[in-house]
């Protein structure tokens, strides 16, 4: 089905609003994380702001590490609180622009825009979604199709800036894949939108005409789902753009990343039916800790994961959620990151079962791993 879908992802979210509420930051490099403790601290980078990431610190990077990249930056603490009813506003200005809103993050989401199709007034599914509230007089004030999408990404960053005063990034597309993409193109920190020459301002349209266009140079790891990991064995192979990745067969993707791969297949081509689904506004929950000193002292590590499993469960169960997938993050001394998952037949909430999966998996990682543990982490996925 033809549809006009719009992301919408906040810039440098965190450390933008420490900017915001301190204007003494502007300019200067800012992080959000974990005490660096003068370079002995152990937790991990946040966000920094574009000034930081200039001297090569991003999210998820050793807070020691960012620390040794740029000592004289501002180093700040996580205010989650204050993120997260950031994060209220802007959902709630976010969600006045189409009946069809998925949040995906504290500082993302998607909205279904195919209301402005010029044939939509047709069409029975949006006509019913459309009958409470009168979206299509969205149609006269923003213009239809493409265009009035535009128009309205434009609108919607006007009034986040105007009301919180925050700078945002939107991507549109002809779905939720090309649609992210875009938006991540379009990231004022991008110097050059090297596919289509335009200086990256903040928002990016692709139309269906333009897909095959605006994906084929993109690096394989501008996909999402294609990390390091994957994005190494396939450079082994020669495959480094998109363009490259289209060579392969779904067999051949499925014969080396298993059902993954077909994902991967569609993917390269722009191919995404996913909808946005307005239930699933939260998507996981978890906990991270890291140890104040790399240990293998079972004692240690298992008081602290049961901690976690209760708080992480109590956090579903406030939320009234179900969870079908429970992942468990390991890393070991040096950095080395690993997870491990499983997947439930149906979502579920009872803390036993839980508690009982997930030591499973960290009871993997210690029986095939002997090297001291720094971090885990306990999260979980396909919330209902
Ligand atoms: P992102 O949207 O991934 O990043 P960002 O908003 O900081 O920067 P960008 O302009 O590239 O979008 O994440 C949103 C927030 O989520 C980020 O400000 C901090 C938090 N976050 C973490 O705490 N840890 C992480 O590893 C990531 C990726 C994000
Ligand atoms: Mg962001
Ligand atoms: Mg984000």
């Amino acid at each position: 089905m033809y549809r006009i879908i719009l992301h919408i992802d906040m810039d440098y979210f965190f450390t933008q609003i420490e900017e915001r509420e301190n204007p003494q930051f502007k300019g200067k490099p800012v992080v959000v994380g974990a005490d660096p403790k003068g370079g002995e601290g152990r937790g991990v980078v946040s966000t920094a702001n574009y000034k930081a990431r200039e001297y090569g610190i991003h999210s998820a990077l050793p807070i020691s590490k960012a620390y040794e990249l740029c000592p004289k930056a501002i180093f700040l603490p996580v205010n989650m609180e204050l993120y997260q009813k950031v994060s209220e506003n802007i959902m709630e200005i976010i969600k006045k622009y189409s009946p069809i809103f998925e949040q995906v993050s504290l500082d993302e989401a998607y909205l279904d825009l195919s209301f402005l199709l010029p044939e939509a007034k047709n069409k029975i599914i949006l006509k019913d979604i459309i009958k409470s509230r009168s979206w299509l007089n969205y149609v006269p004030r923003f213009g239809d199709g493409y265009k009035g999408a535009a128009n309205l990404g434009q609108e919607l960053k006007r009034e986040i800036m105007e009301k919180e005063k925050l700078t945002s990034t939107v991507g549109i597309g002809p779905n939720k894949l090309i649609a992210k993409i875009a938006a991540e193109k379009a990231k004022p920190r991008n110097e050059l939108c090297s596919t289509t020459g335009a200086k990256p301002d903040g928002l990016l349209v692709i139309q269906p005409n333009q897909v095959k266009k605006f994906l084929e140079p993109l690096d394989i790891e501008d996909l999402p789902g294609i990390g390091p990991k994957t994005a190494e064995k396939l450079r082994a192979i020669g495959i480094n753009k998109i363009k490259e990745l289209k060579k392969l067969s779904k067999a051949k993707l499925k014969n080396m990343f298993g059902v993954v791969g077909e994902t991967f297949y569609e993917r390269a081509r722009g191919i995404d039916e996913e909808e946005v689904s307005p239930e699933e506004i939260i998507k996981s929950t978890g906990q991270e800790h890291t140890f104040e000193k790399d240990t293998r002292d079972p004692e240690i590590i298992f008081e602290n994961f049961e901690k976690m499993i209760k708080e992480v469960h109590q956090e579903l169960l406030k939320n009234n959620f179900s969870f079908r997938t429970i992942t468990v993050v390991c890393r070991f001394q040096g950095f080395e990151t690993h997870t491990k998952s499983k997947t439930l037949n149906i979502p579920i909430r009872d803390f036993e079962i839980l508690k009982k999966e997930a030591k499973k998996l960290l009871l993997k990682f210690l029986v095939e791993n002997p090297k001291l543990i720094r971090l885990i982490g306990l999260k979980m996925s396909s919330l209902k």
